[in-house]
């Protein structure tokens, strides 16, 4: 009861806020449709409704923002059944449309966008078209949660108005996906990827490879995959993307305005490797095939020029079928390489990816290499590392284990997981604050945050969705949001709203305690 009152304080608290222009109805209705939480929300107090008679407008010749409405439209399309025409005709006089522009307003940034909701209309505007991309992700959460079903559902199609200003605090909202310890197919990565979408986030990183498998082809190594791909945690076939594969998910994710970032890691964590071609050991012997999960015992033979070889070969593969900006060089927990052989060797592929035009992203430890004036430094554990990385001119990307790495456990019952670096609840994934998590490490060095999912424990699309459900939700917010305007008791009440969207999605989310869930 006390618990309850204090929510209420606080809705009304918020609702207060929001509310200074609007005139009727509830005006906390918009907001708290929406994660994450938008930069500014007016409620007006009236509806618009969608109708098989809407038009989608497009008021540009722009070909990126007519695909983006399309998007939109195909996403409507299930539930409604309206087959709503997506055209560059911009006649105005009929109500019920939603019209997409963009427009010069360099405030709004790449991925901002304004939204005006009056009864008669919906207008988006955005500066670049993954800022209308984010927008009609807001107009999609301020629908009916039915209209995530993939059936024709009977419900009126209202959305409450309003006028939202929303870009993001950080440039860089991401998740990992670990399909080397288990591997996911093609359709796994495309759900995940919508998801991300959903929320706004804008980076997928795929853990490529690993003591227990090497999941992407590289032609000039074919072994690579033929043998080293045979595996996984536990033994089961295991399996990898061909380029053309990968190239078709580099492309959705691109569709979606999400950059991939493929990781290779070395010079640990490369058994899969040295199982698959004897010269990258330093006594010339392949090593067996790994199934289990202990880490730290393998490395490439840092002294042999084979090596570099096979860095240039696999970076240069990589990078010609990568359009995004990074490629992730791993470096983290090579236990078995001596430091005075690790210092160099992560110095030198540095200069292997400038040379193939990318630029390094690597766990903390690469703090300790001569680092590229533009390599980023993942702070996942070690934080006079990643100190040592701002000092020496780099920029960090957040994913502290102990709030962000979705293969924690929730509590103690969790029955898939680990939990080395804690228990993860809800409130503890999203009450932390990027910026100050680490001392002297502060918003300027920050490029963002990304939460990896490692998958020792996890073998399918169900064990994915209940790990990263709902905590993605909080670091999409983390990522979006102004930490001003966030907290947890405010949070955790939109948080409960999103329930029958990802029941809709058929997504197997974590139900925790914590949370006031519908009945
Ligand atoms: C640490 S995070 C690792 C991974 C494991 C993970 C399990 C990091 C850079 N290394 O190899 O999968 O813990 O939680």
């Amino acid at each position: 009861m006390k618990g309850k009152n204090v929510s209420l304080l606080i809705l009304l608290a918020v609702s207060a806020i929001v509310s200074c222009t609007s005139k009727q109805g509830s005006p906390t209705e918009v907001l708290e449709n929406l994660i994450p939480k938008p930069v500014s929300v007016n409620s007006t107090g009236e509806v618009f409704v969608l109708a098989s008679t809407s038009n989608i407008y497009i008021a540009a010749e722009n070909s990126e923002a007519l695909k983006v409405g399309q998007y939109l439209a195909d996403k409507l399309k299930p539930a409604t059944g309206f087959a709503l025409a997506v055209t560059n005709n911009t006649d105005t006089a009929a109500p019920g449309n939603i019209h997409l522009s963009l427009l010069s307003d360099s405030t709004l940034g790449e991925e901002g966008y304004t939204l005006q909701i009056t009864k008669e209309k919906i207008n988006l505007s955005a500066h670049m078209p993954a800022g209308l991309f984010r927008g009609i992700q807001t107009i999609r959460q301020l629908l009916p949660a039915a209209i995530e079903q993939q059936t024709v559902q009977q419900s009126k199609w209202e959305i409450a108005t309003a006028s939202i200003t929303d870009y993001p605090t950080y440039a860089f909202r991401g998740s990992m996906l670990d399909v080397a310890r288990h591997f996911f197919g093609v359709a796994d990565v495309k759900k995940y990827i919508d998801l991300l979408a959903y929320y706004k986030m804008n980076v997928m990183h795929l853990h490529l490879s690993d003591d227990q498998g090497w999941r992407i082809e590289i032609k000039s190594w074919p072994n690579l995959t033929a043998h080293g791909g045979n595996t996984q945690v536990g033994g089961g076939n295991g399996g990898f993307y061909t380029q053309e594969q990968y190239k078709d998910i580099v492309q959705y994710a691109m569709d979606r305005y999400i950059t991939i970032i493929p990781e290779i890691d070395m010079p640990g964590h490369t058994n899969a490797a040295l199982a698959s071609y004897a010269e990258l050991n330093c006594n010339d012997t392949a090593t067996q095939l790994y199934s289990g999960i202990e880490v730290g015992f393998s490395t490439l033979c840092t002294q042999k020029d084979i090596t570099y070889k096979f860095v240039d070969d696999v970076i240069g593969e990589l990078a010609a079928i990568t359009p995004g900006p990074y490629l992730h060089i791993g470096g983290d927990e090579s236990h078995a390489t001596k430091i005075e052989d690790y210092i160099p060797f992560v110095s030198r592929v540095q200069e292997i990816v400038k040379a193939h035009g990318k630029q390094v992203i690597g766990w903390d430890e690469i703090a300790l290499s001569t680092m590229q004036p533009n390599s980023i430094a993942q702070y996942w554990a070690d934080a006079p590392n990643s100190k040592l990385a701002v000092s020496k001119g780099a920029k960090i990307i957040m994913s502290p284990a102990s709030k962000t790495y979705m293969d924690m456990q929730y509590d103690s019952t969790t029955r898939l997981g680990l939990h080395w670096a804690a228990y993860i609840e809800l409130d503890s994934a999203y009450s932390w604050n990027p910026a100050t998590l680490v001392d002297s490490i502060t918003k300027e060095n920050i490029v963002g945050i990304e939460a990896p999912l490692w998958t020792e424990t996890i073998t399918n699309m169900k064990h994915i969705e209940y790990m990263v459900f709902p905590r993605l939700l909080g670091y999409a917010e983390i990522g979006w949001s102004a930490q001003e305007g966030r907290n947890w008791e405010e949070y955790k009440l939109r948080l409960a709203k999103q329930a029958d969207r990802l029941k809709a999605m058929q997504i197997d989310y974590y139900p925790s305690a914590l949370v006031p869930w519908a009945k």
